[in-house]
């Protein structure tokens, strides 16, 4: 059966697409002024012998540093040079419906050959993501996953940036590919990596001005690991919570308290580098069953620029229209397990043939399965309370497309209502988070542990 046959038989039209022609006239050719992506095999060397069969945008670096600047159209052409399907989402920014990049709900995969030109103008400051939504195992733990920086449209007070997107390779000695995911992983916290990069490098080393101040952009674009955090005692401030400005003062992460960061989630510090040359700040990791190991380290060269954390100036807001508590109708979500079932229908975007979570106790049936309706049809333009319950051991970072929210109460932890599109659900937790559903479409809402969604912990939110 081609991929043409899902539009004839209309499958693609059950999630309420429309006309498979508007789809068909996003398949054109790349213009001139856009950035063109295109996904490709490629080989990087992390060991002795350079791994084979990674997928990125280049044939031998990772997926590069993408860059906008909130309010300015941007245009990328997404070619698919590799022999399976595809389908690029950008993660957390807030954009037509259209342009999210999820296969049968808001576009069909992108086959070998084929491009698909993503248009959209970024209404928010800061850093997000992006990967691809239609083999989301395979090509995310191959290599496809890259920072997006939408940069402010004003003046900030940083001296210098450095991007770390932190993601594990599962490889062997020789570098060639273990399997990327196993039952055993999928029915619990995952299938972990062996070889934890920053950048693709293991514990790489930046150099940047002495006593100057540096943004530090923090993203974990792993399919598993939940990271945890710290900056040893440099001094730092937390400047930006998964793309959102912080207004208030957090408390900076430590050894004995680390910063929990879900796949998915991002931080943003600001850094007083050392004054003395050849110092560093070190990113730490203080994983469960790990010895403390350093993620990257920044390193002060030259004459000092003798700044303060002080002269740290907030961040400008994005325009996140903010929920009305009192009015907002709540509706619920529980996150569990589901007796082991078969292959979801995932038409030609990969399953791993079991299915072992559900939402609602109802698992996501596969991205081509007809007929599946919204676990929860929302009016735009209102205020909603969604109740996030894990009724497992496991954790799961909650992701929801197209809109931000706000976590309210959670039954386990004060959590600072800080502006979010992932929610870190701990062992038993409940959290309600509000949202105003000002975005219209079909939003995918998911584990992003990317076997957790794809065995089950799927499923999408219409906002009408
Ligand atoms: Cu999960």
């Amino acid at each position: 059966m081609k991929r043409r046959d899902f539009i004839l038989s209309g499958s693609a039209t059950l999630f309420g697409l429309g006309a498979s022609t508007t789809m068909a006239s996003r398949l054109v050719q790349s213009t001139p002024d856009a950035q063109n992506l295109v996904i490709q095999s490629a080989s990087y060397q992390f060991r002795d012998q350079p791994t084979q069969n990674l997928v990125s945008l280049s044939p031998n670096a990772p997926p590069p540093v993408i860059r906008g600047k909130v309010g300015q159209p941007m245009q990328l052409s997404v070619r698919n040079a590799t022999s399976d399907y595809t389908a690029m989402h950008w993660h957390g920014l807030r954009i037509p419906n259209a342009m999210d990049g999820v296969p049968y709900l808001t576009q069909m995969p992108i086959a070998d050959g084929e491009t698909f030109v993503y248009e959209f103008t970024p209404p928010d400051a800061g850093t997000y993501w992006y990967h691809p939504h239609c083999m989301t195992m395979s090509q995310m733990a191959h290599g496809l996953t890259g920072v997006m920086v939408i940069e402010e449209d004003q003046e900030t007070s940083f001296d210098s940036e450095q991007v770390i997107n932190l993601r594990d390779f599962r490889l062997k000695e020789n570098g060639e590919f273990l399997p990327y995911y196993s039952a055993r992983g999928a029915a619990r916290s995952g299938t972990h990596g062996n070889v934890l990069t920053a950048n693709w490098q293991q514990s790489p080393v930046y150099d940047h001005p002495a006593g100057s101040i540096l943004r530090l952009r923090v993203v974990n674009t792993d399919t598993t690991r939940i990271h945890r955090l710290h900056l040893g005692n440099a001094q730092a401030k937390i400047i930006a919570w998964d793309g959102h400005p912080v207004e208030q003062d957090l408390a900076l992460p430590s050894k004995e308290n680390p910063l929990f960061v879900g796949p998915g989630q991002r931080v943003d510090f600001a850094v007083l580098m050392p004054t003395d040359e050849e110092q560093t700040v070190d990113l730490i990791a203080e994983l469960p069953g790990r010895r403390t190991q350093i993620m990257a380290s920044l390193r002060s060269v030259g004459a000092s620029l003798s700044r303060d954390i002080k002269d740290v100036t907030p961040l400008p807001q994005n325009p996140v229209a903010l929920p009305n508590i009192e009015q907002a109708e709540l509706h619920e979500f529980v996150f569990g397990w589901t007796p082991e079932g078969g292959a979801p229908n995932d038409g030609y975007c990969g399953s791993l043939g079991y299915t072992f979570w559900s939402i609602n106790r109802t698992p996501w049936p596969g991205d081509a399965a007809p007929a599946t309706g919204p676990l929860a049809t929302l009016e735009r333009g209102k205020s909603y309370i969604l109740r996030l319950r894990n009724e497992s051991p496991n954790l799961h970072p909650i992701h929801l497309h197209g809109l931000a929210f706000v976590p309210i109460r959670s039954n386990l932890r004060d959590l600072p209502p800080l502006l979010t599109d992932t929610a870190l659900l701990l062992k038993d937790e409940i959290i309600d988070i509000a949202l105003v559903a000002d975005n219209p479409g079909d939003w995918a809402f998911h584990c992003h542990v990317i076997e957790h969604q794809k065995t089950g912990l799927a499923g999408y939110i219409r906002v009408t």
